[in-house]
């Protein structure tokens, strides 16, 4: 009797209304509008980011995972480093980031708080980049 097609509806209808009011910025943005946010790669840390919880990059092999992820200003970011070499987190780009050099087992956290595009670097192993959308 019970026919489950119009609750998956209503389902799809509140996730898509969710992905609207994140994603649409078609006012705003005047610097950032890279398009990338319609890709569907960045799904995952897009819904930690909807959910308000912390964001975690790993600093693994000489490489920050995941490299790019999109937050919320307001969003605290965590760096934890897994690697037996020290690392740090420093911004060349958009607001300012600035770790010290830490071991494995040691993290650093910041929360960015405004919109914009923050490029950042080990400053000890060229190559090791990573960037972070705030929208
Ligand atoms: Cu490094």
């Amino acid at each position: 009797m019970q026919r489950s097609l119009p609750l998956l509806l209503v389902l799809a209808a509140g996730a898509l209304a969710l992905a609207g009011c994140g994603g649409d910025d078609s006012g705003s943005g005047s610097s950032a509008s890279t398009g990338a946010a319609t890709a569907p790669a960045t799904t995952s840390t897009d819904a930690a980011a909807a959910a308000g919880g912390d964001v975690e990059v790993k600093m693994q092999a000489i490489a920050y995972s995941p490299q790019t992820i999109t937050v919320r200003p307001g969003t605290r970011i965590t760096w934890v480093n897994e690697d037996d070499v020290l690392h740090d987190v420093v911004s060349t780009e958009g607001e300012r980031i600035e770790s010290r050099l830490f071991p494995k087992g040691d993290s650093f956290s910041f929360t960015p708080t405004r919109s914009g595009l923050i490029h950042y670097v080990c400053t000890i192993h060229p190559g090791m980049e990573g960037n972070i959308t705030v929208e």
